[in-house]
Parts: C-alpha cells; sequence; structure tokens
C-alpha cells in the first residue's frame, strides 16, 4: 500500500519524506517536482520565508535513471534558514496553533512544537503529491485547484473544468479564475498586511479522468470521500471539507440533490450533473472528484491575542514571528497534492502490481470489463 512518513523541522536542516509503495517503471521528472514546490511558495499573502528559501528536493533513493524501482523513494529538501538550535524557547501560545496543547501533551518548550506543526511540513506532501500525479498522469487523471473565497471575497460560482482551472489562474497571484475577484482578494490582504491581522477562505479541487470505482462502499475506511476528507484535514489550517455541492445539499429536496443517471454507447453510463463531486456510496462514479476545503486565518498574529505566560502563568499577549498573512492561495496547491496522494493510493490498491506494466494491465481489463 502506497503510504509516506515525513521527517523534519521548520527551522531543521533538513525535511525528508519516505514514500513506500510506488511501483517500478515511473518517469520521475525532478524539474516538475521541483516546478510543484516553487508554486507551493507562492501566493500573494505569504510572509518573509519564502524571499529566504527556493525549495527544491533532491533524491535520496528509489530512483534510478529517471525512473522508479520499486523501492521506497526518498526525498530530501535543505532549509536555507536552519536556525533551530538558536532560536529563543517561546512561552505564550498562540490562540489557534498547536502550541499550548502540543506543549503540554509532549511536556516540552512551545518551540519544538510549532517547529513541528509548522504547515513548512506541506513542502514534503507536495513533492510526495508531485510523485503521485506523475503516477496518475499515466492512466489520464488530471488535478488541479483553485481558490474560491478569502474572507468574505468569493469568486462567482460556476463550475470548471481542469483545463479551464489551469488556464484561468495562470499568472494569478492568489489562484484565482477570475481576475476581478483576484483584485479584491489582493486589496484585502494587503488590508489584513497593514491591520496586521490574517485572512482564512476556501479553495476547490477537482480531479478529472477517473475511473468508476475506486474506494468502497463496503468498509468505512476505504470509502474515497472518507479519505479524501481525512487528508484534507490534516492541512494545517483546514477546518471544514465538503464534497461537490457539500453543505449547499442540506437546505436541498432529495429531486434537487442527486445526479441523474443515463446511458450512450459513446460515453457509457453517466450523469449530467455533478452534486455528489464525483462519489456516490464512498466510490468514484466517473464524473470529476470536486472537493472544496475551508481554512482558518493564520493563528500567528502581529496584533497578538490573550495568552498565558507558561512560565509565571500571567496573563500576557501570545508570542509573534514572522508569518503568512494569508495562506490560502498555497492551501490550494497543497490540497492538489493532498487530493493526489489518496488518489494514486486507491488507484494502487484496486489495480496494484508492483511494475507500472503490471498495473496498466490490470487497469486495462478493468476497463474492458466495465465498459462490456
Ligand atoms: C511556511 C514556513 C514558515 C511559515 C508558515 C509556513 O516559515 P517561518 O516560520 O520561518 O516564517 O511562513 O508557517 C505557518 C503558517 C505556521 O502556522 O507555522 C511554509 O514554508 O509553508
Amino acid at each position: 500500500m502506497l503510504n509516506y512518513i515525513t521527517t523534519g523541522e521548520s527551522h531543521g536542516r533538513y525535511m525528508a519524506v519516505i514514500l513506500e509503495g510506488m511501483p517500478s517503471g515511473l518517469g520521475v521528472d525532478m524539474d516538475y517536482i521541483n516546478g510543484e514546490l516553487r508554486r507551493r511558495q507562492g501566493g500573494f499573502g505569504r510572509g518573509g520565508r519564502q524571499k529566504i528559501e527556493a525549495d527544491y528536493v533532491e533524491i535520496m533513493g528509489g530512483v534510478i535513471r529517471k525512473k522508479t524501482t520499486g523501492a521506497p523513494i526518498g526525498l530530501l529538501l535543505k532549509n536555507k534558514d536552519h536556525t533551530v538550535d538558536v532560536l529563543p524557547s517561546i512561552e505564550r501560545p498562540r490562540p489557534g496553533h498547536a502550541d499550548l496543547a502540543g506543549s503540554l501533551k509532549y511536556h516540552q518548550d512551545i518551540r519544538a512544537v510549532l517547529e513541528r506543526s509548522s504547515a513548512r511540513e506541506t513542502a514534503m506532501r507536495v513533492a510526495v503529491g508531485a510523485v503521485c500525479k506523475l503516477f496518475l498522469k499515466e492512466f489520464g487523471i488530471d488535478i488541479a485547484g483553485h481558490v474560491t473565497r478569502i474572507g468574505p471575497v468569493a469568486i462567482p460560482k460556476e463550475a470548471l473544468s481542469v483545463n479551464e482551472i489551469r488556464r484561468l489562474t495562470k499568472g494569478s497571484l492568489v489562484n484565482c479564475v477570475c481576475r476581478k475577484t483576484e483584485q479584491a482578494m489582493i486589496r484585502l490582504i494587503e488590508k489584513a498586511q497593514k491591520q496586521k491581522d490574517t485572512l482564512g477562505g476556501k479553495y476547490e479541487i477537482r480531479a478529472e479522468g477517473l475511473p468508476i470505482g475506486l474506494g468502497s462502499y463496503v468498509h468505512y475506511e476505504r470509502k474515497i470521500d472518507a479519505q479524501l476528507a481525512q487528508i484534507l484535514m490534516s492541512q494545517q489550517s483546514a477546518k471544514a471539507v465538503e464534497i461537490g455541492a457539500g453543505d449547499q445539499l442540506a437546505s436541498l429536496w432529495g429531486s434537487e440533490a442527486h445526479d441523474e443517471v443515463f446511458y450512450s454507447k459513446t460515453r457509457g453510463y453517466y450523469h449530467k450533473t455533478n452534486r455528489a463531486g464525483g462519489i456516490e456510496g464512498g466510490m468514484t462514479n466517473g464524473e470529476a472528484v470536486v472537493v472544496k476545503v475551508t481554512m482558518k486565518p493564520i493563528a500567528t498574529l502581529a496584533r497578538p491575542l490573550s495568552s498565558v505566560n507558561m512560565k509565571t502563568r500571567k496573563a500576557e499577549k501570545a508570542d509573534f514571528e514572522r508569518s503568512d498573512f494569508c495562506a490560502v492561495p498555497a492551501g490550494s496547491v497543497i490540497g492538489e497534492s493532498l487530493v493526489a496522494y489518496v488518489l494514486a493510493r486507491s488507484f494502487l490498491e484496486k489495480f496494484g502490481g508492483d511494475s507500472m506494466r503490471e498495473i496498466r494491465r490490470n487497469y486495462d481489463g478493468y476497463l474492458r470489463q466495465v465498459r462490456a
């Protein structure tokens, strides 16, 4: 089974990840992987750290002559800002961050908590996601994400294809498909910076080209929507995940909520609408998988909220260190990577083999069976 584990601290010397379960024979394009890491670093509203770092990973193992060997893939990232051993200790937990519970639970200084709970860890998750995207691409599966809301500013509602998302977000400073909304989002982030405040928002991820039947209806842990919700909620700052029309479904009649089934010789079974977000009964139904994630505003505030000094127990303002004002554009890139990982894992679970050749054979056989 596909699996990964990350190590490293935000200001440690290295961050690394081991990805196990990728078959042999997958082409590994390092320029593509490092391009994805650069995408994660971008977005209007990022803090000073991204000006210091130029994230890229090197291969530690599992790849020979630009192809996977089937062995665990090791990826290594060197932090330029590796000051963890000399950074001061922190005593005043930031409301909304891991500081308080993490410090009490692990019985250590907030510094150690902050270093590992930081969203910098997502650099490694994006590297993993990039490998998974390369894998999915081999089977015609494509993923794109975009920011749909920052604070109260949202895009006008419309369903877009992966290609449209990619075309319309090109060059956008906030990964937004609508230029007018983008301007309003940027003005709002500038206001947050001026007011020493932060902003959250929402992003949407769309995956196309999926076969019918990834996931399962027979076992709760294998439901693809449950897996997506789990991984997306593990993203730092995520507070809600919706599948398809999500919370809008609460106010619809059943007759308005569901996607009717059609059949044609060329398309096979299909739906004309996609309020289910491509998932029914915990399985992909052949339509695009659509998920939405809500991110809370960054917890590190330059105008800190009330807290308590954990040494003296006196009321004081929370500690502040350099941070982002809005990380939703970066969040949308991270979300793509997390979705790619879950889809690749589920794909491998269903069609798994040790080599790309074997998986291709299994996949083609299944497609023939479904079509027949
Ligand atoms: C991040 C790097 C961090 C933060 C941010 C994510 O850099 P530094 O702490 O050196 O400024 O900008 O971390 C957080 C949002 C957080 O809550 O910890 C990155 O590379 O994504």
